[in-house]
């Protein structure tokens, strides 16, 4: 079986789940939980064994834009309860923004649909290739801004996110790769750029997330950065979602004495609304 037709048969029997990983607002005294990440993942006894695999694929073959709808339909469907107390971040190419000029509407239709308010929702922009080349990317993106969908630049500090993609897209938040986290209570390097990267999304407006924090110190040391929101498996794993089970907060392994009682400004969804 082909890849094309491997990623049609995927598509046509809903082969593709999504889990949610939360999102915490760590600079309080205590982690709030203030959204969720959707995130795609493959049957193992597919074609594709993973969903980096099979997003490679698709990517290479230029293939985003029907499997990008699939994955926003998935994760609306099964998310949209979530986004009554949270936001809900989705994953989708810059390139499908660029192409698919129906996908405002398809936004529109998936809202109505499942009753989720789309001020609730995040794009998190993926990229494998320089952004905005053909430069369709900001005036689509300015459509979804007009719904009130905010974007988020998704593994900032890694290829095409970069200082481009974060002059042409303004976005609003910044979700600071795992490879900048790990290690970076140890790593002075690091330290130095998660502190550049924080100085620079001030300077933009735009919101810091940390991703992949896994320990202790590392939570400690993004705390001590100013970073406000962190993501990582230390504060909750990708779970799927069971009706009336909050698996996130029964996972949560995080240690409380790290919090210190310095008090950081909390922004709740109203007050991040505005
Ligand atoms: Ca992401």
């Amino acid at each position: 079986m082909s890849g094309q037709s491997a990623i049609s048969a995927i598509l046509e029997t809903d082969g593709i789940r999504v889990v949610f990983q939360p999102i915490f607002h760590v600079a309080g005294d205590v982690p709030s939980l203030c959204a969720y990440e959707a995130l795609s993942r493959v049957p193992r006894d597919t074609h594709f064994e993973r969903a980096d695999v099979l997003f490679d694929y698709v990517r290479l073959n230029h293939d985003e834009v029907r499997v990008d709808r699939h994955c926003l339909a998935t994760a609306i469907a099964e998310g949209a309860e979530l986004t009554k107390s949270a936001f809900l971040t989705l994953n989708v190419h810059a390139s499908t923004i660029e192409r698919d000029a129906g996908l405002p509407r398809y936004m529109d239709d998936l809202c109505a649909r499942y009753s989720v308010d789309p001020r609730h929702l995040i794009f998190e922009l993926v990229e494998q290739s320089p952004f905005g080349e053909d430069r369709r990317l900001i005036p689509a993106l300015a459509r979804f801004r007009e719904m009130g969908i905010r974007i988020a630049l998704d593994d900032v500090g890694l290829g095409y996110s970069n200082y481009q993609a974060i002059l042409d897209v303004s976005p609003d938040f910044l979700k600071i790769d795992r490879y900048f986290v790990q290690n970076c209570a140890t790593d002075r390097r690091r330290q130095v750029l998660l502190r550049s990267i924080v100085s620079l999304a001030a300077d933009f407006g735009a919101t810091v997330v940390a991703e992949g924090i896994e320990r202790d110190d590392e939570l400690a040391t993004v705390r001590s950065l100013g970073i406000a929101y962190g993501q990582g498996y230390l504060l909750g794993h990708p779970s799927k979602l069971e009706r009336g089970s909050r698996p996130w907060l029964v996972n949560m392994k995080l240690n409380q004495c790290l919090i210190n009682k310095q008090r950081g400004t909390h922004v709740s969804k109203e007050d991040s609304a505005r």
